[in-house]
């Protein structure tokens, strides 16, 4: 499955809308490591949640997409802990409104179970905390708050 790509378009109400935003997923080798990269503007500066959700649906905006792609049933962490949800790549961090992406992550896929493709990629108001703020809510969403910006993975052209 090498070269196998995907792409996304993340669009929001606020400050990122408007923006055009692409992020590439590459499969590294056969059933991953996959390579995320892109960039976002209209960030305030600092840490971004970044995760991808369950759904592939943005009928009622960001919000439809539910919540952290989770299919072990684990609680929420940060992309290097073993307790986390697939979903989970942690933050992106905006210098000057933008944000650079770089991330290569070994648990999510573009194929079989752990499949993102059909899936929502959100990028959320504030930091995620990664599971550690001390508080229930930390172990479900890392108390990233709201949903900036959102985007459906698809297939993307060679
Ligand atoms: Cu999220
Ligand atoms: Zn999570």
């Amino acid at each position: 499955m090498e070269g196998l790509k995907a792409v996304c378009v993340l669009r929001g109400d606020g400050p990122v809308h408007g923006t055009r935003i692409f992020i590439f997923f590459f499969v590294l080798k056969d059933c991953g490591p996959v390579k995320v990269s892109g960039s976002i503007e209209g960030l305030s500066d600092g840490k971004h949640g970044f995760h991808v959700h369950e759904f592939g649906d943005n009928t009622n905006g960001c919000i439809s997409a539910g919540a952290h792609f989770n299919p072990y049933s684990k609680k929420h962490g940060g992309p290097d802990d073993d307790e986390r949800h697939v979903g989970d790549l942690g933050n992106v961090t905006a210098k000057g409104g933008v944000a650079e992406i770089s991330i290569v992550d070994p648990h999510i896929s573009l194929t079989g179970p752990l499949c993102i493709i059909g899936r929502t990629m959100v990028v959320h108001e504030r930091e995620d905390d990664l599971g550690k703020g001390g508080n229930e809510e930390s172990t479900k969403t890392g108390n990233a708050g709201g949903r900036l910006a959102c985007g459906v993975i698809g297939i993307a052209k060679m």
